[in-house]
């Protein structure tokens, strides 16, 4: 059996809590704004709408607070690696390690209190500006002002879109005006999809029987990519395809022709309505 080593004097083990603690101030102090000013803006979805501006800054505090947890475990592996290291000779056991109060506490109310805020900060957020992943059919952060409703329905294996201020019209792309709210009903014909809208920071459930309300504010003209983000049969894969942002008087036009070239199929479409349910002669894939 190894005989445990003496303990080292306290006043040596002192120094090593005192050098990893002022090593993690320092590196955390250096890398925390570097962080928040270097990496923060470079964090996705991008700046492209409000939404998604949003949570570059929700993705930003997170990466911050993370930032000298991270560095404490860096600063303790490196130190433990340098100073703990095996130099020749047998290898004993080293003293026993009993507890220690203060270390206790302080981990205690230290993490208490991170998780604390990120509750509080991640409650509030969510209450200001919904999640971007859809609210359900009762949003409870409701944007004021007027908003532009479009529908996007999921079905295997497309998108479509339809706009019920414009006739009910469904096309195959979505287009959004530049500077406006709009307020996306996100709903699926047959099984599940999830509608996934990169830079407009909308990732929304899309189920059949569902109304699930997103709110998205554009900002400038832009193209954006659209994905199914919800393993929904065999072309899952392939069930992509781009958006575009477009100033208002572009979209009025653009809408004016979608309406006029879907016309000789408009008939054929359902009532406009918030939900639809899957034709039960249809397979799920
Ligand atoms: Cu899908």
């Amino acid at each position: 059996m190894a005989t445990p080593a003496a303990a080292a004097p306290a006043s040596e083990r002192r120094d090593h809590g005192k050098r990893v603690v002022i090593a993690w101030i320092v590196l955390s102090v250096i890398a925390t704004p570097l962080v928040v000013l270097v990496l923060g803006p470079q964090l996705p979805p991008g700046h492209a709408t409000v939404q998604a501006a949003g949570q570059v800054v929700d993705n930003t505090v997170l990466t911050a607070i993370v930032t000298p947890v991270v560095c404490l475990l860096a600063v303790f592996f490196v130190y433990a690696l340098s100073q703990f290291r095996h130099t020749g000779g047998a290898l004993v056991d080293g003293p026993p390690l009993r507890n220690d109060n203060r270390v206790q506490v302080l981990w205690i109310v230290i993490t208490s209190v991170t998780v604390l805020f990120l509750a509080a900060f991640g409650t509030y957020e969510l209450l200001q500006d919904g999640s971007g992943g859809g609210q359900g059919p009762n949003p409870i952060a409701l944007p004021s002002g007027p908003k532009l409703q479009i529908q996007v329905i999921g079905q295997q294996w497309e998108f479509t879109y339809r706009y019920p201020s414009y006739g009910g019209v469904e096309t195959p792309q979505l287009v959004l005006p530049a500077n406006t709210q709009i307020e996306l009903h996100v709903t699926s014909l047959d099984v599940i999809h999830s509608f996934w809208a990169y830079e407009l920071g909308v990732k929304a459930d899309a189920n059949p029987g569902v109304d699930n309300i997103a709110f998205v504010k554009t900002k400038g003209p832009l193209t954006f990519h659209v994905r199914c983000a919800e393993l929904c049969g065999l072309w899952h894969g392939y069930m992509f395809n781009t958006g575009r942002v477009v100033p208002a008087s572009q979209f009025a036009s653009w809408v004016k022709g979608q309406e006029r070239d879907f016309a000789p199929v408009a008939k054929y479409l359902p009532r406009y309505s918030t939900i639809y349910l899957p034709d039960p002669q249809r397979r799920a894939g």
